[in-house]
């Protein structure tokens, strides 16, 4: 059985041609923009592993004039890398990948000057926040707390930038209410189902970070206000700042669930399942936010407690995704003569870079996702709170779990968006390798330095030495700075395939390289009279859109009401 869901590969589209290769251009826009974002994210973070082994490079960086003025200090780096990386390179990936995949399974032919407006609408944000983070006007980190003040530029400019992915957002969820009116008593197709509800999570996301740039932020930056209330605009943060994980993670599930089956040569476990797991991620993802503002005062432990308590509802669905892409692979194996409990992973086809990069990805989210729930845990959260540790966990999950699938998925996403041939394959598959050993060593660095106590966001390498020597964590120190080194070599071998592949030539058939879409063990009937009560109940996603912002307000609603009425409006501070 063929799910549904995309075209099989060879199939005519339904979107007429011209259509087909104007939606393949522009999310070829976004998905080229958003790796050289991450090209220059990763090329200053070695400099940052080096700082935790107690290098301070630097110095030697100032003496450069170009790096002088971009890297002038260790936050204004630490600010493009956080910002270059976390929020501009996962932002145009997905804007790119689940615009493009959802309006292609659903077969709507979109407005293309809409959704090439977005882009470039995307980009002048972009363009916009980068002036002052590169005139050193913006060095508050990617979180932007306040009291720390950054040029009003950067603000609008990120207030920009989100508002074109809520555009995108809005193209795709009204594409799909418009297929679901043309096509009553359908099941919408899994891939279309997958994207439709990532986005609608993002929208209902979005809301606290919109208040606080639009309604704090931009105005007190312009001298309109005479100060922000730090507690707030954090509370307002983080009700986007953890759900913003799941805007980073989703478009990774959606590979491991629909397309990477297929490239290992299996099957999805069942298609039920993966709709279970994104509707639980559209209702749980927002209302946790509050697991980041554990050591925050004035923030009752009551509501913490159930914050906390819904982030281990949240690991739900990542548990069940662990379980059936697990059997996904085991399928996978199955069918290439592989057998035992663990006898079979041997048998995944390791020769393909996509599908390795993408496993490997997984393997690291194991241990990214056991370190979420200790992090989640009121208990713990002081140990590792503000410690090396967090950025330990980070980067495996979003450093990595996200970072690699989509790396990975570029080695078939760019040729078949471009109609170009994957070039020097054969450094493709060192390059996922080094980048997961590079981050598990990262990892292990980072971790084990967070339990000593070291902090994060610290430029401790221009520190007094003597209490760092008197930690003992020389090992923990040299892993983080090999690991450094690794990951540049890693990064360097992928962006020369990247590179060398959007410069080749193209091909004569456009669509030579098809989307890997995978059959299911258990797929679903289209038809909503005879699909199961599971598809039939995760099928009305607006509903279920509604129970997440309801949900969200019961618990966000009793916390910033009390800290609206004691607003304390604190000025500004430069602190660079
Ligand atoms: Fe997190 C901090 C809790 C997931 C990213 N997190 C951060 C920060 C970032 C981040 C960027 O509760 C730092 C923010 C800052 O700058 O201050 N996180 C969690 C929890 C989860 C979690 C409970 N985080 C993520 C994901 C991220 C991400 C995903 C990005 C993509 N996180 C926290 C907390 C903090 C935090 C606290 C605040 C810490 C502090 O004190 O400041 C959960 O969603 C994790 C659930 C995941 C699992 C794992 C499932 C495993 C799967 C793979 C299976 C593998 C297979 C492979 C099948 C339960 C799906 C088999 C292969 C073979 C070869 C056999
Ligand atoms: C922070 C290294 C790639 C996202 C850091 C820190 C280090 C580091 C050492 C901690 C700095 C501190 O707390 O003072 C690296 C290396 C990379 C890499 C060596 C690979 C070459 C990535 C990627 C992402 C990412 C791919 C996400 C897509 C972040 C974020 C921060 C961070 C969000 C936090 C910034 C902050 O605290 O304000 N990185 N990183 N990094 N990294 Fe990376």
């Amino acid at each position: 059985t063929t799910l549904p869901a995309l075209p099989a590969p060879g199939t005519p589209s339904g979107l007429d041609t011209a259509s087909l290769t104007g939606l393949k251009r522009v999310a070829q826009y976004y998905v080229v923009t958003a790796f050289l974002a991450l090209l220059i994210g990763v090329l200053i973070g070695p400099l940052q592993a080096l700082n935790y082994a107690g290098i301070d490079a630097y110095p030697a960086v100032a003496r450069i004039p170009l790096l002088r003025n971009i890297i002038g200090s260790y936050y204004q780096g630490l600010t493009l890398h956080g910002v270059l990386n976390a929020l501009v390179f996962t932002q145009f990936f997905t804007s790119g990948w689940l615009l493009y995949l959802p309006l292609r399974a659903l077969d709507v032919r979109p407005s293309l000057n809409f959704a090439w407006f977005t882009y470039w609408m995307m980009l002048v944000g972009l363009l916009t926040a980068a002036v002052p983070l590169l005139r050193n006007d913006a060095t508050v980190l990617y979180t932007f707390y306040p009291p720390m003040e950054a040029s009003p530029v950067f603000y609008i400019g990120a207030a920009v930038m989100v508002a074109a992915s809520l555009l995108v957002a809005g193209q795709v969820i009204l594409a799909w209410i418009g297929w679901k009116r043309t096509h009553p008593g359908q099941v919408t197709p899994v891939v279309a189902y997958m994207g439709v509800a990532t986005w609608l999570m993002w929208v209902i996301a979005a809301l606290g970070l919109v208040t606080e740039v639009v309604g704090l932020l931009i105005p007190w930056s312009l001298g309109l206000t005479a100060g922000v209330d730090p507690l707030l605009a954090r509370t307002l943060f983080w009700w986007t700042g953890h759900p913003i994980v799941y805007f980073w993670l989703l478009p990774a599930y959606v590979s491991w669930y629909a397309f990477l089956p297929r490239q290992a040569g299996g099957r999805l476990a069942s298609e039920g399942l993966a709709r279970l797991a994104f509707a639980l991620f559209l209702v749980f993802s927002v209302p946790v936010g509050l697991h980041h503002q554990y050591a925050d005062p004035n923030i009752s432990s009551a509501w913490k407690t159930i914050h906390m308590f819904l982030t281990f509802l949240v690991a739900v669905p990542s548990l069940l995704t662990a379980f059936s892409v697990a059997a996904a692979l085991e399928d996978a194996a199955h069918a290439r003569g592989g057998r035992g409990v663990l006898g079979w992973v041997r048998f995944l086809n390791w020769r393909d870079a996509s599908m390795t990069g993408q496993v490997l990805a997984m393997v690291s989210f194991i241990f990214g996702g056991a370190g979420g729930i200790v992090n989640a845990s009121y208990a713990f959260a002081p140990i590792v709170h503000n410690t090396a540790w967090i950025p330990g966990h980070f980067h495996i999950t979003v450093g990595t779990a996200t970072t690699l699938s989509f790396m990975a998925i570029t080695f078939w996403l760019v040729p078949h968006l471009t109609g170009k041939r994957l070039q020097s394959p054969r450094l493709a598959l060192p390059s996922v390798w080094l980048w997961f050993a590079g981050m598990m060593l990262f990892a292990v660095g980072m971790h084990w330095q967070g339990l000593a106590g070291v902090p994060r966001r610290s430029h401790l390498s221009a520190a007094s030495q003597g209490v760092y020597d008197a930690m003992q964590i020389a090992v923990p120190r040299a892993l983080t700075g090999i690991s450094g080194v690794v990951l540049l070599i890693a990064a360097l071998l992928y962006f020369w395939v990247l590179l060398r592949t959007l410069l080749s030539p193209r091909m004569d058939d456009p669509e030579a390289t098809a989307i890997p879409t995978s059959d299911a063990i258990s797929p679903s009937s289209p038809t909503l009279a005879g699909a199961s009560a599971l598809v039939r109940r995760t099928e009305p996603l607006l509903a279920l859109a509604g129970a997440a912002l309801l949900l969200t307000l019961l618990v966000y609603l009793p916390v910033i009401g009390p800290m609206i009425a004691a607003y304390q409006a604190v000025p500004g501070h430069r602190l660079w």
